[in-house]
């Protein structure tokens, strides 16, 4: 369950922005171990770890989650555990955990979002029930770096998970979707957008349906780095049928391989009846 705030808040704004979730005895491992597999040559890289390494705006060290167990448990951390059970009404399935990583030189990533009014009205939903907030496909962005204000980063569209508009074009970052201007740089956030600025240990949520992206990075001393864990409901296959690949399961605790499985809508995972005192 959220706190009447956080479900007031989310509810009304799309986000939630919580603060010092993470220990520093949780946070310095983790960083260490982001450190490691950002640090390493690609030829080092173990079998389905790795980057893309010319991606112009962000690169993202896919499976990091699964890179060290300091990252594994960040996926059913005691914190955002009775959020994830709000949200899918205790139906989560985990199916990405992604490493990002933004420096300088990286471009503006222009706004989008997994949904859009137009697209998939009946899969991806964010909705009220029993007085709770229900949403089928959304993220936890776990922050190992600070983000200061006037560095860049995330930025999100507070209210846009609720758009019954598609966002025209031109708005807010006129010419940033065009594929000709790839150098496209903008630093700045016009009324109604919102740059997000965690620090490292904060967690920042969103459903896909909110509308994001990531202003141009500034600082050249600093980096942004955070583990970007996307869940959806167990019982609905809106992403990949299998998302992580064999070699990677092979390196999971089983509570992870039970999160990340579908399974049928009127059966609890063993992770959640263990957890919720279900039987
Ligand atoms: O750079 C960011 O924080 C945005 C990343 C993003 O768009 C995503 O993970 O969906
Ligand atoms: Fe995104």
């Amino acid at each position: 369950m959220m706190t009447p705030d956080q479900r007031y808040f989310f509810d009304l704004r799309g986000y939630l922005h919580l603060r010092d979730v993470l220990s520093p005895e949780e946070l310095a491992p983790a960083q260490a171990a982001a450190d490691r597999y950002i640090n390493m040559p690609p030829e080092e890289w173990p079998p389905e770890f790795g980057a893309d390494l010319e991606r112009r705006d962000l690169t993202g060290y896919q499976h990091g989650f699964a890179f060290d167990k300091s990252l594994e448990v960040l996926t059913r951390h005691p914190t955002t555990w009775p959020i994830l059970m709000e949200l899918t009404d205790r139906r989560p399935r985990f199916n990405g955990g992604t490493l990002g990583y933004n420096r300088h030189g990286h471009g503006f990533h222009y706004l989008h979002a997994g949904w859009r009014p137009s697209k998939q009205p009946d899969v991806r939903r964010f909705y009220i029930q029993d007085g709770q907030v229900r949403c089928t496909d959304f993220i936890f962005f776990f922050y190992l770096s600070d983000v200061f204000p006037g560095d860049g980063g995330l930025i999100v569209l507070p209210g846009s998970h609720k758009a019954h508009f598609d966002r025209p074009r031109a708005m807010f970052y006129l010419g940033s979707e065009d594929d000709e201007n790839r150098d496209y740089v903008a630093d700045t956030v016009p009324p109604g957008v919102h740059n997000v600025c965690a620090r490292a240990g904060d967690v920042f949520i969103m459903p896909e349906h909110l509308m994001h992206g990531a202003l141009t990075w500034k600082p050249r001393d600093r980096d942004r780095r955070f583990l970007i864990l996307r869940y959806n409901v167990q019982h609905m296959l809106t992403g990949q049928r299998r998302p992580f690949p064999e070699a990677i399961r092979q390196r999971l605790d089983p509570e992870t391989i039970d999160l990340l499985e579908l399974a049928p809508y009127y059966e609890y995972k063993d992770i959640v009846k263990q957890r919720e005192n279900i039987d």
